[in-house]
């Protein structure tokens, strides 16, 4: 069956490339952009204990080829084939119906397969009513909540439904995604789904951006319910050399069977200087079982990946500029706290770091990022997270300081 959809996709994209060889001079109806992208990341001390290792590095390659069909003025087939592996990473073949072969990817007579990241029907009804469904990548506001996590190698992709309306002051957009189908082929559990409700609008030159929305990830699997209904704001404008960013969401979270109110606060200040750098002052609060839904996490609370938003509050300073036209630097300070100490600080797949304990200063970060447009194709982009344990880690984890190192070289076409 992997195979069979492998060589499906393989013809696909094929045919598709061919047809691209022909249609690109003549037609405007199919274009092809792409990413190519490979990553080297290293990780030390993730755990804050020198005496337990827990080193990992590994290259990641990330190919992707968003082709958009336009079949007439109404009509748009998007497809966004991927190509994603570890170098080198191992994987299980099945060799029967109950068991599987590790097999090698690189070097031997097997390949990692193909993916498709997205794959949409767009369909016009005129200038601005529009429908989608299929598979597509959700990106809103500052994806706080719903991001398509474009620093993964994978990528986060919903299979949806999407009404688009767009009026003089901004748009408006319903979808719905199922998760989690558990009745595909027999009665079963209920399904897990998204649902949500959200709106652009442009209301001066002082407040570019202004959105509300509205979301509920429903889980209709078991008897308990674990449901999170949320409604927030977002704010977000230059005003000349200043610019600023707020967002708030309210939530109502069903844990265990109790509901709970739960808010989540981000605020950003920046200032522009000398055209071409920009310091920035956030603070950011998330209550003690707020849940962050499907944030693009790296984007937020420091590039090492450590931590989760939930039960967390703190602040970031921030300097990027422009060293010269083709040379970018960033660097950033974190510094995180427990919103609440009756509850842990948590991961940044969502699992708690320890007990709760009676501390709540859990970490400093420092990320500094070089980018460099080494061409008009090509961008190198070196990356070095340090982060110091404080009290709450060092009680539950360790006290030495932990690193993350990447060097990524990518390409958009
Ligand atoms: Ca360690
Ligand atoms: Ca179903």
């Amino acid at each position: 069956m992997h195979h069979l959809r492998k060589s499906i996709i393989s013809i696909i994209v094929l045919s598709s490339c061919i047809l691209f060889n022909f249609a690109k001079a003549e037609s405007s109806n199919f274009q092809i952009k792409g990413s190519a992208r490979a990553r080297v990341e290293v990780r030390n001390n993730s755990d804050f204990n020198k005496n337990v290792s827990d080193y990992t590095d590994f290259t990641g390659s990330r190919f992707r080829l968003d082709m958009s069909f336009k079949q007439s003025e109404k009509t748009i087939v998007f497809f966004q084939p991927q190509f994603t592996k570890i170098w080198g990473q191992t994987e299980f073949v099945p060799n029967g119906t109950s068991s599987s072969t590790e097999k090698e990817t690189s070097g031997v007579l097997n390949d990692t397969s193909l993916d498709v990241h997205q794959a949409y029907l767009k369909y016009n009804f005129n200038d601005n009513f529009a429908f989608t469904a299929g598979r597509k990548e959700l990106n809103y506001g500052d994806q706080l909540l719903l991001g398509g996590v474009g620093w993964s190698n994978q990528g986060r992709s919903f299979d949806l439904i999407q009404f688009h309306q767009k009026w003089d002051l901004g748009s408006l957009e319903i979808m719905y995604s199922t998760l989690r189908d558990n009745n595909v082929s027999k009665a079963g559990a209920g399904d897990k789904s998204l649902i949500g409700i959200y709106s652009s609008f442009q209301i001066s030159d002082e407040i570019k951006e202004f959105d509300i929305y509205a979301l509920r990830k429903n889980d209709a699997s078991d008897m308990l319910g674990n449901n999170t209904t949320a409604y927030g704001f977002r704010f977000k404008s230059p005003i000349f050399d200043w610019d600023y960013r707020l967002e708030a969401t309210f939530e109502k979270v069903k844990v265990a069977g109790s509901d709970e109110d739960e808010l989540q606060v981000d605020v950003e200040l920046g200032y522009r200087f000398f055209g071409r750098h920009r310091l920035s002052i956030e603070y950011f609060s998330a209550s003690e079982n707020y849940d962050q839904l499907f944030p693009t996490g790296h984007k937020w609370l420091g590039y090492a990946d450590l931590f989760s938003r939930k039960n967390i509050k703190g602040f970031r300073v921030g300097f990027s500029g422009k060293v010269t036209d083709s040379f970018k630097i960033s660097l950033d300070h974190h510094q995180f706290e427990r919103t609440s100490n009756n509850a842990p600080s948590y991961n940044f797949s969502g699992a708690p770091y320890g007990t709760s304990g009676i501390q709540s200063a859990i970490a400093n970060e420092i990320d500094l990022v070089l980018s460099y447009l080494f061409s008009e194709e090509l961008t190198f982009e070196i990356g070095v997270s340090q982060v110091w344990p404080e009290e709450y880690l060092k009680d539950n984890s360790g006290s030495k300081q932990m690193q993350f190192y990447y060097f990524q070289a990518g390409s958009y076409f």
